[in-house]
């Protein structure tokens, strides 16, 4: 096997490509959809699930992990693959963004973000320092360094000062955490905002650092989808062509598909597993809402041409009366299913593009999924 880190670029479509990303855990085709394992779980799947639908690397979060149960007893009891089973490909984000979302008060200031845990109300730094021994202590494949996630609506100023922190941030995980070291990678974060130049400014100063990969932070945070294809159509194309692209939160369908088309390479949202919790499926026939009374007699599956166990296995009928008894296995079955349709999803737009008509399929899901998601 190659060594971690090396990105191998397969045949293109435009400026869509397809590629092979080496990690200490195997290798990952891209472009891919990274499933959201937040708390160390893809919440109701086990690892042989996601074998079984051909999940090649999951995500898990910095923030929580650390919180509970403790990055050093994760470390202590082998690692994160080992403590929860999984021995594929993970990626950890840096707690940065979960920081902005999730919890209560925070600070930020040159040395980092001071938060309030949202579990117990106790308080915390996240310096670049502190999230990249987290990640070490878990042993990610590809941990990501601290930004700042600048909110949507943000003025020039604050923006220009904002992706000025996030640069010294992205150095001081770089410099604790040395390149290819324990062959965990290391992936950069442009932000900059809603202003062009700024992403181009970001954008510089983060390669300027080098890392092994690089993500657009920022995007899908309020925004119209016409204003992040903008975004995402002028500042994909400033990350080097040669490393793997990752755009961070995204996201639906469509959203997805535009991200190849601007040559993203790696996709991660809580989405197909999210809606799959309040019954909202997704099918190559179009959306369904599975809780709907048109479904209470309907003896047919989900999708005919699904090859997941809830598909092969239960009615439309059944999974409506599971979701609506809200059973546990509804859970289960229902994020089975969506994260199939991604794995799907993905693998016919790799397939695509290595055969040079991304720009059909991409059109054909667009017809499915009209409002995005
Ligand atoms: N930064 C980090 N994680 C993220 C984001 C970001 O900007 C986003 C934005 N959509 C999702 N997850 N570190
Ligand atoms: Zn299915």
């Amino acid at each position: 096997m190659n060594a971690p880190g090396t990105f191998t670029l397969g045949p293109g479509d435009g400026s869509a490509r397809t590629g092979r990303l080496t990690t200490a855990h195997g290798e990952i085709e891209t472009p891919v959809f990274m499933p959201v394992g937040t708390q160390g779980t893809v919440k109701s799947l086990c690892p042989t699930d996601l074998q079984d639908i051909k999940a090649r690397i999951i995500l898990g979060n910095t923030y929580h992990l650390y919180l509970r149960p403790g990055d050093e007893l994760v470390a202590k009891l082998g690692g994160l693959h080992r403590f929860m089973g999984w021995d594929g490909p993970i990626l950890t984000d840096s707690g940065g963004f979960q920081v902005f979302s999730l919890s209560g008060l925070r600070r930020i200031t040159e040395e980092g973000v001071t938060f309030a845990s949202h579990i117990d109300g106790s308080k915390h730094l996240f310096s670049p320092e502190k999230v990249v021994s987290i990640q070490r202590n878990l042993g990610s494949d590809i941990m990501m360094v601290l930004d700042e996630c600048v909110p949507y609506g943000a003025d020039r100023a604050y923006t220009e000062k904002s992706l000025g922190l996030t640069t010294r941030w992205a150095r001081r995980c770089r410099e604790a955490h040395p390149a290819g070291d324990r062959g965990q990678l290391m992936f950069g974060i442009v932000q900059g905002g809603f202003f062009k130049d700024l992403r181009a400014q970001s954008a510089e100063q983060i390669i300027e650092v080098g890392f092994d990969g690089y993500a657009l932070g920022g995007l899908s945070v309020g925004e119209s989808r016409a204003e992040m294809y903008d975004i995402l159509g002028d500042a994909a194309p400033l990350l080097p062509a040669e490393r793997p692209r990752y755009l961070m939160g995204v996201g639906a369908p469509r959203d997805l598909l535009a991200g190849m088309a601007a040559g993203i390479d790696m996709f991660d949202c809580v989405l197909p597993t999210r809606n799959a919790r309040n019954g909202t499926l997704f099918t190559f026939q179009g959306k369904v809402n599975i809780k709907r009374a048109e479904y209470r007699e309907d003896d047919s599956p989900l999708d005919p041409t699904c090859p997941c166990y809830a598909c092969r296995t239960f009615s439309r009928a059944y999974l409506r009366h599971l979701y609506i008894a809200k059973e546990l296995l509804s859970y289960r079955l229902n994020t089975l299913h969506n994260l199939t349709f991604f794995s799907i999803m993905m693998e016919r737009a790799r397939q695509a593009i290595r055969e040079g008509r991304f720009a059909a399929y991409r059109a054909e899901m667009e017809a499915l999924y009209p409002e995005g998601e």
